[in-house]
This record gives C-alpha cells, structure tokens and sequence, in this order.
C-alpha cells in the first residue's frame, strides 16, 4: 500500500491508521509527501491516480482508492486486529456517524477559512464567508473538546482510532485559523497525550509536523 499525503493535511488520519497497522501486523507501506502548497497535487502524474486533486490518495495494488472516510474503512476492513473502528455493529455506526461528521462538516468549515478564494471572488465576501466559518470552526472544536473530557484516554474508549487521528488535525488547524488551543484545555490536554502513542508520533514525525501552531490573528 502507498498513501500519497500531505504535511499537516488531513490525509494524517490515513496516515496514523497505517502506522497502527504496521504496529500491529508488521505490514509496511510506502509514504509519499504531497507538497499541496506547491501545487503538486494538480501535476498530470497526480491527476491521472487522483482526478480530484486532493489528498489522501491510497494506492493498493496499483489500484487507487480516494476520500478519507473510503479509505479508513478499507483500512480497518483489511486489518480488523489493529482495532481502528469497533467490530460491534452498533458501536461501529456510531464510531461513523462522528467520522462522518468530521469529514462533511468540520473538515469543510474549516476550508472555507483556509481556503476561502474557493467560495467567493471578492475580497470583502472571502473576509465575511472566513469571519463565520471561524465561528463555526470554534463551535466544532467545543463539541469535539466535549467528547475529549469523556476520552478514556481515547475518543472510543482504550483503543486509538481515526477519530482520534482527526481530532489532532483539527486542533492543529485551530491554531493555524487563530484560534488558541490553551482556551480549549482539555482538548489540548488530550491531543497531547495522543501525541506521545507510537503511531501518531510517527506519522507526526514523518510528516515533520508539531502541536504548536498557533498564531495570534
Ligand atoms: N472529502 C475529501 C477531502 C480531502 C481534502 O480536502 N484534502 C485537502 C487537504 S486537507 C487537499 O488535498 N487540498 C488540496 C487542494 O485543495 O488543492 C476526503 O475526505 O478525502
């Protein structure tokens, strides 16, 4: 398997699910850097594995298999011992209708403050469309800092999954969009632990990625 990824994106989900599979079964994979701000993800070479020119972008088998939630999936499907979702029915609903949430609601919000030009062409309606999407973002990561203060010590109990790995991402990216993580203490109290589980550090450590990026807006 090879999962195309981009530092800090949101492709670090994936990321952190391999290397618990690795952790767990001994099975490599391969890891190639997507510099997004470089535009690499719309080379013809990316574009004919991804048409959509997005990270993540799995590749097994030659074959390539896009969007996070698609991926985690198979992921967990292929290797169940790593324990990335729940085997029990319901609690795997569950585990998915937050999953989901993620993906198609927090994930997006947060688009549209990083990457505002791609929701309006003036300048004034890009500042209004950033100003409300960083009063959602706020709300999103209350809610998810929620669920953090009932982590034992993880989102779904004792066994590290992708909601945990998506949960660091955005705390990362609440920094980058203002939003100082020491007023979320407990959130930021638990991505701190997770940072310190062998695979997020990992993945951490090959995306050459840290906690602080806050920046004062
Ligand atoms: N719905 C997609 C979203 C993927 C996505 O938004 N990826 C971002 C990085 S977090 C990306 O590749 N952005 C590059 C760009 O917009 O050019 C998924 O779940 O995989």
């Amino acid at each position: 398997m090879k999962l195309y990824y981009g530092p800090g994106a949101c492709s670090f989900v994936p990321h952190v699910g391999l290397e618990a599979i690795r952790a767990a079964t001994g099975e490599a994979f391969e890891a190639q850097a997507v510099k997004l701000h470089k535009g690499e993800q719309h080379s013809a070479e990316y574009l004919a594995l991804n048409p959509l020119g997005l990270v993540p972008l799995l590749v097994v088998d030659g074959k390539p298999l896009t969007q996070i939630v698609a991926i985690c999936d198979y992921l967990d499907r292929r290797c169940p011992q790593a324990g990335l979702l729940p085997a029990d029915t319901w609690q795997r609903a569950q585990a998915m209708s937050t999953f989901a949430w993620m993906n198609n609601t927090v994930h997006p919000t947060f688009t549209h403050i990083f990457r505002s030009g791609k929701f309006a062409d003036g300048e004034a309606a890009q500042a209004e469309i950033k100003r409300t999407a960083q009063g959602a973002f706020r709300d999103q990561l209350e809610r998810i800092q929620s669920m953090a203060e009932k982590a034992a010590p993880f989102l779904l109990g004792d066994t590290l999954s992708f909601l945990d790995a998506y949960a660091l991402v955005f705390l990362r990216w609440g920094g980058l969009a203002g939003i100082d993580p020491a007023s979320l203490p407990a959130y930021q109290a638990y991505v701190g632990r997770l940072a310190a589980v062998a695979p997020v550090a990992a993945a951490m450590a090959r995306e050459g990625i840290h906690l602080d990026t806050y920046r004062k807006q």
